[in-house]
């Protein structure tokens, strides 16, 4: 899953394809890297980003849906918390709604539910604006875990096909260094869920707290967790470095399957 943003204050390629061409170019540009899925972002989700309203998010996504979907064989996926943008995005060519709130919104999980697209589930504690002011989990695994059944269940109930879901457990979303390390050292736990296992760590601080390196040099320790996540289940990455990914995940699951994939 490739990212593109078409924010102006993102925080690791922030106003770059704001314009409408730059996107489009980027994303023809994901799809021969590789990806077969590409994440469309119109609101910053990072550590103290504001919140803006539905309809600019729309204005700066469905342009670039609609721009994609007319050029692009890839599925593409609206990141997004918002109902309406949901809606406006898949009727702009989006088949994916990913959901950094896990469709908690009123109306979210009517409008996936109605639409008959995927979701993909992330856990989150607190909201962007302040989640990494204090993080506190008992049990940061049973905690999130607990939450994404939870809110899976709430899908189903609500509508959606269970084969249409998958989960993430959101790092860097609400967590410190402690909080990411241990996720990921018992991703196998999440993998054993029905639903398949999305991640992202592209660029993310815990490369960051890793390695002491600034969100440009983060690519090699991206990879080296990215082996380590498809290693122990996950099936879905998110990531802005779309070739040396896909080189990664070609690699290890090779190994895995025995075969050339
Ligand atoms: C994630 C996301 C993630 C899913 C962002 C960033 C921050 N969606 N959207 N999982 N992160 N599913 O890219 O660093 O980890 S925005």
């Amino acid at each position: 899953m490739g990212i593109l943003n078409v924010t102006p204050d993102s925080f690791s390629d922030g106003g770059r394809y704001a314009a409408l061409d730059a996107a489009l170019e980027r994303a023809r540009q994901i799809v021969a890297e590789g990806a077969t899925i590409i994440d469309v972002g119109g609101q910053s989700t990072r550590p103290g980003a504001f919140a803006v309203d539905a309809s600019v998010e729309i204005a700066r996504v469905v342009p670039v849906i609609e721009g994609i979907a007319a050029s692009c064989d890839v599925a593409i996926s609206i990141d997004t918390s918002k109902p309406r943008v949901m809606q406006a995005g898949v009727a702009a060519g989006a088949c994916i709604i990913n959901d950094v709130y896990a469709l908690r919104e009123p109306g979210a999980r009517a409008v996936a539910a109605e639409s008959q697209v995927g979701v993909g589930l992330m856990h989150m504690q607190g909201e962007p604006r302040t989640m990494q002011d204090s993080p506190h989990y008992n049990d940061v695994v049973g905690e999130v875990l607990e939450f994404l059944e939870h809110e899976r269940r709430a899908c189903i109930e609500a509508g959606v096909a269970s084969e249409a879901i998958a989960i993430d457990p959101g790092f860097g979303f609400g967590k410190n260094l402690e909080h990411n390390l241990t996720l990921l050292r018992e991703l196998p736990r999440f993998a054993a869920l029905q639903s398949p296992l999305l991640i992202g760590v592209s660029r993310k601080s815990v490369i960051g707290k890793i390695l002491g390196k600034k969100v440009n040099d983060r690519l090699y320790g991206g990879l080296g967790l990215t082996a380590l996540a498809v290693a122990n289940g996950a099936r879905i990455i998110r990531t802005h470095d779309v070739g040396p990914t896909v080189d990664a995940v070609r690699s290890v699951s090779a190994v895995l399957q025995g075969s050339v994939p």
